[in-house]
């Protein structure tokens, strides 16, 4: 293989000078970072716990920084606390704090170091934000990331100000608190106290307290060098039952980190905490993780297959942070993909280790085109590392994560396997207890390969999907690939720089047998050729091979050779990714009421489908049609606004055209799949399942459920369970399933949470708004569960056809909503204000009243600043 390459003046790097937005005054810059002004060596901390008035003394041991001389004050973060003592050196000092917190002047401040002692009071039951110390069916739990211990003490609140940390919790004796947890190992208890203390520096963002009448469900670990650890995961009284699962992955993800990262846990005990309210997945404190309950408990009643393996990849996340988070931390919060991206890969290697890599790498894909891709493509597309944020909450996103582990993943491609370990091995012998960046980060490659990474680096700061599209040639025996790469203009960043792009490749003889030895091109520039000789015929391309780069590939390819590729391709990416292309083409043409696809796509299809020698995981997969979002968003490529009702109705026509051709086969591939044994969450359990669930909904579409109704009554597990009410709600037939559903788990809030969830998820688009109307009238929905508010509103959104209604009664019932979750919980609210995202994909109806929308959430008093920053940038692309 040669390679040639000439590359256009496309070498403008991002430009927001460009961004014509007035700046937003509270908007912090990442060329503002500063050292700051003072170290902290340590902090005692004792809480005297009381719902609405805990008192929480802080003594910061603090010496000046010699790395930020000329720094005169010392300012501490402070937030809704009550100060009512405050001493430097044991003399009290008499200044008030402001909204955000205290400045100690620079001339009361001594050369050396000092001690400075306050004493705050807070009101964590008042607390439905669920950032700092608050209140969770009577526990107090805690969550600081990203600046919520700004909200229990007066502190420099940043993630480069790193100390030791020792806690004292004490609870009223009338109290019923029997546990009281915090980071590190325990090293004193009495009643109603306990002491703890963490020997490893940290970040405040890691700090945690936990205290409640919880039970535990223990297990002891040895570390490959003979550390004994013990294990806990806390719950309420009943749930200890539903923890064998969490605890089987947790120590299955500290083996795997061992063995395959060189990696070992470094306190004597490990404990998890499940709380059921919380505004996202878990969190990685130091010690002390903290889960959001539907993440931790499960047993084959209550839990699908996607949450076994959803609950052993969180629980493996928030382990390896351990090393990646927590003992090489992030300098500031623009590195956050420092410590995401990379666990997020992390956590991807460790599930295709326990799973299937095939299966999890089309999973991780799909959920990277369905959200981060969306994202890229929109009003809020940000650089995996942003620039600038007026509120880091709303940088947690798919952007930073699911895109920043695709940048390592490139890396590790392009600089091959042993050398990505000698480099990982450097970076945790460089960096441990730093506060690092990106600039770190790739030092420790480029100083571990020899590779100049400075042209990878774009892949940091530019925003936006890059397109690559690809021309072939086969002219006297030579056959050349010639690709072009563009990346779109997005908010703030007029003009992209070519990127470097692995791109995997495998060409295929007409027996499907590989031509060339699979191999990876390096692409640099904005165009390069790559030249082929020796090959007999003209071969069938595979590129992008196991999706080697997060780009978009605009190849045009005949239906007969996709076809053939979902046949014979040797990388089961690639067959996966041929059956979509071609699934995407069907139901674009049917949405466009443009030729008729069907026949051709039912062809290629069903073979798999009626293949029992593949992975039945596989087959359910390649069966999953692309979801309504998907397609609109394939008609907007097209140049096509979308209409929804069209897209949905031809979803709804190639399901049952697929059924009524698969329908002498639909009774034996499915008994073929029935499992006799007792339920077991595996891979392959998981596999068999997922297939036989899509086949069930298939087949109910002809039967008029008779088959989904006898499989809903025979149900011994939960994902059986919710696959036959899925069949019957997709019909429109499923009012005593619900009603025996809602009687038996009445009791139990992540159950119930799937039972909102899929009622909505499953109505005709006209029924969607008054559904979920009538859903928020119940005594059981409650607005300040984040949850429950998701499994609702977060259904809302995802219906694509019931969402963008034409009468704007998705739009307004989900900002009606938003604006009444905003002065509770702004992170929540936030989070799901990015159902809007796409607004610039419709028609002009739909784009004004989702505008309209957007300027009331925006024009609303006393507006979030998460909320507002989300309204604002979307409205910002107009
Ligand atoms: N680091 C936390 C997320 C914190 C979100 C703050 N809004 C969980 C995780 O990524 O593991
Ligand atoms: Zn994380």
């Amino acid at each position: 293989m040669t390679a040639d390459h000439s590359s256009p003046a496309a070498n403008a790097g991002s430009d927001p000078a460009a961004d014509p937005r007035p700046a937003d005054p509270r908007t912090v810059w990442l060329s503002d970072y500063r050292p700051f002004s003072h170290l902290l060596d340590r902090v005692e901390l004792t809480f005297r716990l009381a719902p609405r008035r805990t008192k929480v003394a802080a003594r910061l041991h603090l010496r000046p920084n010699p790395a930020a001389r000329g720094q005169h004050v010392l300012r501490l973060d402070g937030e809704d606390l009550r100060l009512i003592s405050l001493k430097l050196d044991g003399t009290v000092l008499d200044l008030t704090p402001d909204e955000t917190g205290l400045t100690i002047p620079g001339d009361l401040l001594p050369n050396g170091p000092f001690t400075l002692e306050t004493l705050v009071e807070i009101d964590p039951a008042d607390n439905t934000a669920l950032e700092g110390l608050y209140m969770s069916n009577g526990m107090y739990c805690t969550q600081c990331e990203a600046q919520g211990f700004r909200k229990i003490t007066f502190c420099p609140d940043r993630p480069d100000v790193m100390a030791r940390f020792h806690v004292r919790v004490e609870a009223d004796a009338a109290a019923d608190l029997p546990v009281l947890l915090s980071n590190g190992n325990p090293v004193a208890a009495g009643a109603g106290w306990a002491e703890w203390d963490d020997p490893w520096p940290k970040p405040t963002y890691l700090f945690a307290l936990v205290a409640g009448d919880l039970v535990a469900h223990r297990a002891p670990f040895t570390t490959k060098s003979g550390r004994s650890v013990d294990l806990a995961i806390w719950v309420r009284p009943g749930d200890q039952d539903r923890c064998a699962w969490a605890m089987d992955s947790l120590i299955r993800s500290m083996q795997w980190d061992e063995k395959v990262y060189g990696r070992e846990y470094d306190l004597d005990t490990f404990n998890i905490v499940a709380v059921d309210d919380f505004n996202m997945g878990a969190m990685e404190n130091k010690g002390l993780n903290i889960f959001n309950s539907k993440f931790v408990l499960a047993s084959p009643e209550t839990a699908t297959d996607d949450d076994f393996a959803r609950i052993e990849a969180i629980i493996a996340h928030e382990y390896f942070h351990n090393w990646t988070g927590n003992r090489i931390t992030c300098r500031d919060w623009f590195q956050l993909c420092l410590k995401e991206g990379l666990t997020v890969f992390r956590d991807q290697q460790f599930s295709g280790d326990m799973r299937s890599h095939a299966v999890k790498r089309i999973e991780d894909v799909a959920l990277l085109r369905a959200r981060q891709f969306r994202e890229d493509q929109g009003p809020l597309a940000h650089p995996v590392r942003p620039e600038s944020f007026v509120e880091i909450n709303n940088f947690y996103t798919a952007t930073v994560y699911e895109k920043g582990a695709e940048l390592i993943r490139m890396l590790k491609v392009l600089v091959g396997d042993a050398a990505y370990a000698g480099a990982i091995d450097l970076y945790f012998s460089r960096h441990d207890g730093e506060a690092a960046t990106i600039e770190d980060w790739l030092k420790v490659f480029e100083d571990a390969t020899g590779r100049d990474l400075s042209r990878f680096a774009r892949w940091y700061s530019e925003a936006g999907t890059p397109r690559l599209n690809l021309t072939e040639t086969w002219e006297n025996g030579r056959y050349s690939l010639t690709f072009r790469q563009h990346t779109p203009a997005t908010p703030g960043q007029r003009h992209k720089s070519p990127k470097v792009i692995p791109i995997a490749i495998g060409l295929l003889n007409a027996d499907g047998s590989e031509a060339i030895p699979p191999q990876v091109l390096e692409m640099t520039e904005a165009q390069q050729s790559f030249h082929f000789d020796g090959l007999a015929a003209r071969p069938v391309p595979s590129i992008l091979r196991g999706f080697s780069a997060p780009v978009v590939l605009e190849r045009i390819a005949t239906a007969e050779e996709r076809a053939f590729l979902l046949a014979h391709d040797s990388d089961l990416f690639n067959r996966y990714e041929s059956g979509r292309a071609l699934a995407r083409e069907m139901l674009t043409g049917l949405a466009r009421g443009q030729g008729d696809l069907l026949a051709g796509w039912i062809a290629a299809l069903a073979p798999v489908i009626r293949d029992q020698a593949l992975d039945p995981a596989f087959r359910a997969l390649v069966l999953r049609l692309p979801g309504e979002d998907d397609i609109a968003q394939a008609l907007h490529d097209q140049g096509v606004p979308p209409d929804p009702d069209r897209v949905h109705a031809a979803r709804k026509e190639a399901g049952l055209a697929l059924a009524r051709a698969l329908a002498p086969d639909l009774d034996a591939l499915i008994a073929a799949l029935h499992d006799s044994g007792p339920f077991a969450p595996d891979a392959a359990g998981a596999g068999r399942r997922a297939l036989s669930n899509a086949l069930l909904a298939l087949l109910s579409r002809l039967d008029g459920g008779e088959a989904a109704r006898a499989a809903f009554k025979d149900a011994n597990n939960m994902t059986a369970t919710t696959g036959a009410l899925v069949a019957l709600l997709d019909i429109g037939g499923a009012e005593p399933e619900l009603a025996q559903f809602a009687s038996r788990w009445a009791g139990d809030r992540n159950v119930m949470d799937k039972w909102f969830m899929l009622q909505i998820a499953c109505a005709a688009p006209a029924r969607v708004a008054g559904l979920v109307a009538d859903l928020t009238r119940r005594p059981d929905f409650d607005l300040k569960n984040p949850n429950r508010f998701r499994a609702v509103f977060g259904a809302l959104s995802a219906h694509h056809a019931g969402f963008h209604r034409a009468d704007g009664s998705g739009y307004r019932l989900l900002a009606d909503w938003l604006l009444q979750l905003d002065p509770l919980n702004p992170q929540t609210a936030a989070r799901l204000s990015t159902a809007f995202e796409t607004w610039p994909r419709y028609d002009e109806a739909r784009q004004h009243l989702i505008r309209t929308e957007l300027s009331r959430i925006l024009d609303a008093p006393g507006l979030s600043r998460d909320l507002s920053e989300m309204a604002g940038r979307m409205l910002a692309a107009g």
